[in-house]
């Protein structure tokens, strides 16, 4: 393989004991690049017992989405939770309507509702996309994902991958313990 060849490829790494199982975008709709459903799911995480966790697409890590610099990226957001939720595309430097700050930016999206985010990343590099609702539950219980945008001008390395790494509040059972710790 050529070294100069961009290998589009990513790796996700859990830190745990036993691997979950890496769950693929589902298929989007027409005319978007990713489509997330956020719903409640049961996850392996530790071997004692499943937990009760909120997942992007049925299980956790959630898809890594990837977008191109100075191209646009449409992702469909349909929120099955039995709560509002939004999602925040942290650290992009986007318009405010596609930052996903409930109340400010875009109203809730309540239970059962979709909201299409489509904004052009300014800048190359490695972020991370989470809810803007009920935070301290919503991301305590899963819903974290990378989002990695590419150069637009095509880099000098053979690989990339992605670490992700969480620290789940959960006892040996799998069930949760507090979110928040003083
Ligand atoms: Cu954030």
């Amino acid at each position: 393989m050529n070294r100069r060849h961009f290998i589009k490829s990513s790796l996700l790494v859990a830190m745990t004991s036993t691997l979950p199982r890496v769950v693929l975008a589902a298929t989007p709709s027409a005319g978007f690049d990713y489509e997330l459903i956020v719903a409640p799911a049961d996850v392996n995480i530790v071997s004692g017992g499943s937990t009760p966790a909120l997942c992007f697409n049925g299980g956790y890590p959630a898809p890594v989405i990837r977008a191109k610099q100075h191209q646009p990226v449409r992702i469909r957001v349909i929120n099955k939770l039995n709560e509002p939720t939004t999602i925040h595309w942290h650290g992009m430097r986007i318009p405010i309507e596609m930052d996903g700050v409930p109340f400010l930016s875009q109203p809730p999206i309540m239970p059962d509702e979709t909201f299409d985010y489509e904004f052009t990343p300014p800048d190359a590099g490695s972020f991370w996309y989470h809810p803007h609702m009920n935070s301290v539950e919503q991301l305590g219980k899963g819903l974290v994902g990378a989002l990695i945008v590419d150069e637009a001008e095509k880099p000098d390395f053979d690989e990339d991958l992605v670490l992700c790494m969480k620290n789940w509040h959960i006892k040996d059972d799998g069930s949760f313990t507090a979110l928040t710790t003083p």
